[in-house]
């Protein structure tokens, strides 16, 4: 068994600073791009002078989207089917937009050559506040395409209408809570770039970058740039942090490769923090009405939701192409009801484009932070105790594999079993009485529970694609003669350590260490073809092919055995990691052994090839549903507003966990990332539609200094639909936790009559929010 504690592999360079990232590569002749921006938010581009910066000593090549439109690729589509400017040629949409590519001798020489081009703007009225953007008389964002004459993008539902509005009209309760999603970003401590490398001799175009998605990327380029795919390698080295922001496209790539077909030599483009920030993929932004139907005694009915989604000027949501809102429809969450129906609306606005599952699977963690909301505010109308009414409510064992009533087949979990392995390690009712006695006093301290399902790993290829691309993930595992192995994969690991886990499921199949197995990924001239990693897939589908392609090496290894022992291969067994002849423990060959003799001169049965090695593709059956119990412990200071995260007990169910060190330091980053959504991050701006949040003294981290020390349990239910039983986990804590966060602050706050606040929970919003209000007991 390889499965355990084992220390990442991908340590050892790491933590000797000896990483390489996309900026630590350099070829010679290498130039720099930088890309001028937009300093409005929405404006009439009326002229462009580059003839300054054209004449700078160090310029190469100044490039326009005049430029682009020439070669006809001012615009590229988007992971939504919409089009976005690589360089804007009729209006900018956003601020920090971009508009013009300098490329120079150096990084210093491109930034000072910006100032030198003059660009004239006609600006004009922006949308800012997604509520108003499908007003009559709303400015036109999108004039560019055909026909529009308003700023609606789409208008999509699941879920029973008629049978849930049944439910709402005869149910004894109703509650109702608006609640926004405020607009967050995945700010990985790595921003993004592009080297690119177009080699006119043999018309080979090679561009390093720190995708999440490298065959995606690659395929993307052969079909928007007409290059011929098999000329195309995309390299994706280190990355430092993706959560989600690494997926698309963005213009800036598209710039350096350009870049490098005019100049001749390679280009280098990285973005600073506030680029990064600015004009990077953005997540949430939902703007959310949810109701819920129940009896008095707490059991619910039916749920009911509307949604407006901020896109941004740009429809670029990364999500399967059949669900413009992602997985929302899983807002039912972990509780058995008999209908749901949610609606939802997208608008563009003029801010950046983007939309993209930021640790969540295609917008789960909306879908768990209103359901999450909305039970404590029924529980808070029905005056029953939030962990009750959660236990009352939610799905039993004995219903999985469970039919969501938006049609999701969730796979394995016992519910209940890990709520209350979770309230007895926060010892609930010690901490409910702790607060009764300091509301007493006038102290604000407050209790929050969430209770989140996840779906991840897309995904079955008869339910889903992307952009026409299905989501299956190829595998290819090589043994060398003397039994070490290299396994190929399309996944790509940004900082989860794939080079451990996946040598870990290699060597539980085969019974080698894992230290004997190569992970090879991020090269798309050396990996199969696969759609990358995001929405916690590569476990579930990339860890699955890398299970399935093992067996094989497994299966294959028992002819050559039976063939070593003159046996047939019908009487052998696998045991102890070895191929042995049943009850016969000293007949036992190694995979090393096997290995040998397979490339020996051992005579092997008719139709069975020499060497072990194999491949695969994977499809997966189902998703996996990965599920969790947050209790979150907060003060809250009245005079100031200041939240202190006292505790947060975390138990995780991610099905079998290949490497547990792994998994708990996912759920401690997800866990940090969730306080900093609740109390801390948004991307704000003011009415003109200038960002307010470009730089990291404004739009906030967590730190160790707001984060608790996190107290984690499990508990286990193996996916069936998986060949080992694992679920992904990579982003279960930043989904489940912000919902456990808020509704810690809410119940602090219940004495001065608060159902709901809105995320960010500052100091300045808490005290807004019971500022004027009397403090009842
Ligand atoms: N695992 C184990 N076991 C189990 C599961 C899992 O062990 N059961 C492990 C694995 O193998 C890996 C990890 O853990 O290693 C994770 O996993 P998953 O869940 O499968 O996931 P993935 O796919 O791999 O990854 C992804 C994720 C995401 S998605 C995100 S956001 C984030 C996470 O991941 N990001 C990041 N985490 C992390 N970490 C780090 N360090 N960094 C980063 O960046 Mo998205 O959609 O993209 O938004």
């Amino acid at each position: 068994m390889s499965f355990g504690r084992m220390h990442r592999k991908e340590d050892a360079r790491f933590i000797r600073g000896r990483g390489n990232y996309v900026d630590d590569v350099k070829l010679p002749g290498m130039l720099h791009g930088a890309i001028l921006r937009s300093p409005y938010a929405h404006a009439r581009i009326v002229s462009i002078d580059t003839s300054a910066a054209e004449a700078h000593p160090k310029v190469k090549a100044v490039v326009t989207g005049a430029t682009l439109a020439g070669l006809n690729l001012a615009w590229m589509p988007t992971l939504s089917n919409d089009v976005q400017a690589v360089l804007a040629t009729d209006k900018v949409r956003f601020q920090g937009q971009e508009v013009a590519f300098v490329v120079a001798e150096d990084r210093y020489a491109a930034r000072d050559a910006l100032e030198l081009i003059e660009v004239e703007y006609e600006p004009l009225d922006a949308v800012i506040d997604a509520r108003t953007a499908l007003d009559a008389g709303a400015p036109v964002i999108r004039d560019d395409l055909e026909g529009k004459a308003d700023n609606h993008i789409f208008d999509w539902q699941a879920g029973d209408r008629a049978r849930t509005d049944e439910l709402f009209e005869r149910a004894e309760v109703t509650v109702a809570q608006d609640m926004l999603y405020p607009r967050v970003h995945p700010a990985p401590l790595e921003t993004c770039g592009a080297l690119a490398d177009f080699d006119k001799v043999t018309g080979k175009l090679t561009v390093w970058c720190p995708t999440q998605a490298p065959h995606a990327h690659r395929t993307l380029y052969a079909m928007v740039a007409g290059l011929p795919e098999h000329k195309i390698r995309v390299i994706s080295p280190d990355i430092g942090g993706g959560f989600g922001n690494k997926v698309g496209i963005y213009p800036g790539y598209v710039c350096a490769i350009v870049g490098s077909i005019v100049t001749g030599r390679p280009v280098k483009w990285m973005e600073d923090r506030s680029e990064n920030l600015m004009s990077t993929s953005f997540a949430r932004d939902y703007h959310m009405h949810g109701e819920i139907a129940a009896d008095r005694d707490g059991r619910i009915k039916a749920i009911r939701v509307k949604v407006l989604a901020d896109h941004g000027a740009f429809n670029g949501t990364a999500q399967p192409t059949k669900f413009p809102a992602g997985f929302f429809h899983v807002f039912t969450g972990s509780y058995d009801l008999e209908a749901a129906h949610c609606e939802v609306t997208g608008v563009y606005t003029n801010k950046a484009p983007g939309g993209v599952a930021y640790a969540c699977s295609f917008r789960i963690t909306e879908a768990v932070y209103l359901v999450e909301r909305l039970m404590d505010v029924l529980a808070a109308e029905l005056g029953v105790d939030p962990a009750e009414l959660r236990m009352r409510n939610l799905l039993k064992p004995d219903q999985f594999p469970y039919t969501s009533p938006t049609g999701w087949e969730y796979d394995s979990g016992d519910y209940p079993k890990t709520l209350r392995l979770a309230l007895d390690m926060a010892g609930y009712d010690e901490l409910r009485a702790e607060q009764a006695a300091k509301r007493a006093r006038g102290e604000l301290m407050g209790i929050g529970i969430s209770f989140f399902t996840e779906a991840v790993g897309a995904g079955p290829r008869k339910h889903m694609d992307i952009l026409g691309l299905g989501m299956a993930d190829g595998a290819e595992l090589r043994v060398h003669p003397t039994g070490k192995a290299v396994l190929r994969v399309s996944c790509q690991s940004q900082g989860q350590g794939h080079e451990t886990t996946f040598a870990q499921i290699v060597g539980n199949e085969l019974g080698i260490p894992a230290d004997d197995v190569e992970v090879v990924h991020g090269d798309t001239d050396q990996t199969p073809f696969g759609l990358g990693t995001y929405g916690s897939r590569s476990t579930p589908v990339s860890g699955a092919a890398t299970a399935v392609v093992a067996r094989k090496v497994r299966d294959r290894a028992k002819l050559v055995a039976a063939a070593m022992l003159e046996a047939s291969p019908d009487d052998l067994e696998w045991q102890d990691g070895k191929w042995s002849v049943v009850g016969d423990p000293s007949t036992a060959k190694s995979l090393a052994e096997i290995a040998l003799a397979a490339h020996s001169n051992l005579e092997l049965p008719e139709g069975v090839e020499g060497h072990l090695d194999a491949v695969t593709v994977y499809n997966p059956p189902n998703l996996t549903y990965p599920f969790g119990a947050y209790i979150c412990v907060v003060d809250v200071d009245p005079g100031t507003g200041q939240v202190k995260v006292r505790r947060f007990v975390a138990v995780d169910d991610c099905g079998v966990r290949i490497n547990p060190m792994i998994v708990e330091g996912q759920v401690h980053g997800g866990l940090a990332d969730g306080v900093g959504m609740a109390l801390m991050q948004v991307m704000a701006f003011d009415e003109d539609g200038n960002h307010l949040g470009a730089s990291f003294m404004d739009y906030l981290l967590p730190t160790s200094m707001e984060c608790p020390s996190w107290e984690l349990g499990e508990t286990v239910s193996p996916s069936p639909f998986h060949p080992i039983g694992a679920k992904g986990v990579g982003e279960s804590a930043t989904v489940g936790s912000p919902a456990a966060v808020v509704n810690a602050v809410v119940d602090a706050l219940a004495p001065y009559g608060i159902r709901h606040a809105d995320m960010p929970l500052t100091p300045a919003n808490v005290w807004r929010t019971i500022d004027g209000r009397p403090f009842r007991t």
